[in-house]
């Protein structure tokens, strides 16, 4: 079994990104594969709670308010809007519902007693909840992990070295403080990050580094693909090559081996063959529906057609246990080894 490791070098995790790609395709493979669900695919379902408007000024986003997107500011979505959504993502195989809000941070208001309302109502379904919601206290957190949230997503989006470039309104610090009380009030983690930022391939390897010596590994590491947007800093940038994709989820894989791999945004630029290498070099879910926050993304049935081509199926909710029963956390982390290190 691969051992999880918490003190991965960036000189090690260069030298796994950097290897002969078919050596480094049946190394993620290998070890995927030592784990017992490895066909199964976690499909989440996201959908925008509260788009546009956001103060921030991160260099890749369609919602910040200073960029001309043409996303326009909308108020947050009644509760009703919410579970018909999940309700709909149910049936099309999701097994997660992300809520989305384009906020800088979460205030203490009558939007965040509606979120929690949504969290409760969601939760009721069955399904596992998660929101990314910005920068997060700790009673906030405590707060979401009391109405059943499971998971939050808070990416680290590139390198510490690199952040300044992409994000001037927040700090690398103030994104691993949030990660510090989304896991102290026990809700999952979710925090990855995005290539084709113009980022070096040595920020990725960096932003590898930082997640993989978190003190527990995030349960979930999503690897988006820039969507460029018009209006955005980074319009321009050229679309990464389906290869450093395969490279980052492969890398990702080795070095978090029990963590959930996301294949995220960018998977309507690539093929039923290029997916299929990403699953192959170990990425073990996916966003699906039509409509990532606020950019398209392939539909359901265009997933199930070519999770049947692929001999993949999708995986059910809470297979590691209900929101604060944290027996999910034990399974994906031996604790006595980390502690060892
Ligand atoms: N405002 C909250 C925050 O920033 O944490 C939550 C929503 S924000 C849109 C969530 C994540 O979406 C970002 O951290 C980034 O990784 C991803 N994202 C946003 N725009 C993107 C784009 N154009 N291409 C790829 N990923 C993007
Ligand atoms: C993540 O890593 N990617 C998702 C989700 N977490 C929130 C968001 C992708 C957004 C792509 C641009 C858009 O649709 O607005
Ligand atoms: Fe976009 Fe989130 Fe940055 Fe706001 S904080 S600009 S919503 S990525």
């Amino acid at each position: 079994m691969a051992e999880i490791r918490n003190d991965w070098t960036k000189e090690e995790i260069s030298e796994i990104y950097h290897k002969p790609l078919l050596d480094l395709i049946y190394e993620a493979a290998t070890i995927h594969r030592e784990n017992k669900d490895y066909s199964e695919v976690q499909i989440s379902s996201l959908i925008s709670i509260k788009t546009g408007g956001c103060p921030e000024d991160c260099a890749y986003c369609p919602q910040a308010a200073r960029y001309n997107t043409g996303v326009g500011v909308h108020a947050i979505l009644p509760k009703e809007e919410v579970i018909a959504a999940a309700e709909k993502a149910k049936a099309g195989g999701a097994s997660r519902l992300c809520m989305g809000a384009a906020w800088r941070e979460v205030r203490d208001n009558r939007d965040f007693d509606k979120v929690i309302d949504m969290v409760k109502a969601v939760n009721e379904l069955d399904m596992e909840v998660c929101c990314t919601l910005g920068m997060l206290t700790e009673s906030q957190a405590q707060r979401l992990a009391d109405a059943g949230l499971y998971a939050y997503n808070h990416n680290l989006d590139t390198s510490e070295e690199d952040y300044k470039r992409i994000i001037t309104t927040r700090t690398y610090d103030d994104r691993l403080k949030t990660l510090e009380h989304v896991r102290k009030a026990k809700i999952t983690v979710c925090s990855g990050g995005i290539i084709g930022l113009g980022e070096t391939v040595e920020d990725r390897i960096s932003m590898l580094k930082t997640l993989s010596s978190l003190p527990k590994h995030p349960e979930s590491v999503p690897i988006n693909a820039l969507v460029p947007i018009k209006g955005t800093p980074l319009a321009d940038e050229a679309r990464v090559p389906v290869w450093d994709m395969v490279r980052m989820i492969a890398t990702a894989r080795i070095v978090m081996p029990k963590t959930v791999v996301r294949l995220s945004a960018g998977r309507t630029e690539m093929t039923t063959v290029e997916q299929a290498l990403c699953f192959m070099a170990g990425a073990n879910s996916i966003f699906a529906g039509d409509k990532l926050l606020t950019t398209p993304n392939p539909s359901f049935d265009s997933d199930m057609a070519m999770f049947e081509i692929l001999g993949l199926k999708p995986r059910a909710a809470f297979k590691n246990g209900k929101p604060g029963q944290q027996e999910h956390v034990q399974e994906y982390i031996d604790i006595d080894k980390v502690e060892a290190n």
